[in-house]
């Protein structure tokens, strides 16, 4: 896939999207030092306390929404979350089950993959409160009011996460 511009010098810029989650240890600790450690960061949306979805019984979790403004691909994105789940000390055991952090691309501009082990936009986004209700603070354009209204799972505002000044937050 190319990402250069028209003028064929710059990268073009993506908006794009991750969403974080993490019900295991000092949640608000790992969502932090990921959100800090990433490159390009334009908005961090409220933190969220959200009733886990599937898997086995298991705590809260805490959610948030993050926007960049990159020029990486999907897949170079997922390397990216993949690295920083790695550095939170995530031992995939499980599937669905708790965890230090889960990173998630949700979107990338209006790119689109499909492969087997990476599908953007998300392919779960759109039925899930825990990723809906994070991105409509941040882009209420890109979230159909029905959707948020009809997703799964409760959701409640529990303030933000403490930043560096480096890091916006909306
Ligand atoms: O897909 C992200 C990991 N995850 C979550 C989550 O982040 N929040 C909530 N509330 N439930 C979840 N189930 C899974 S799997």
């Amino acid at each position: 896939m190319s990402t250069a511009s028209s003028a064929g010098e710059q990268p073009l810029s993506h908006r794009a999207f991750l969403g974080m989650g993490s019900n295991e240890g000092d949640r608000r600790r790992y969502l932090a030092d990921a959100i800090e450690s990433l490159a390009g960061v334009v908005a961090v949306s409220p933190l969220y306390e959200t009733d886990p979805v599937g898997g086995p019984p298991q705590g809260p979790y805490l959610n948030v929404v993050v926007e960049l403004a990159t020029s990486l691909t999907p897949r170079q994105l997922l390397g990216v979350a993949h690295r920083l789940e790695s550095a939170a000390g995530r031992v995939r055991t499980e599937r669905w089950g708790p965890r230090t952090l889960d990173v998630d691309v949700l979107l990338v501009g209006d790119l689109r993959v499909d492969d087997q082990d990476l599908v953007v936009p998300h392919p779960r986004m759109w039925e899930r409160r825990f990723v809906l209700a994070p991105l409509a603070d941040l882009a209420p354009e890109l979230v159909p009011e029905r959707l948020l209204a009809q997703a799964d799972g409760h959701v409640t505002v529990v303030g933000h996460l403490d930043l560096s000044r480096r890091t916006r937050r909306a």
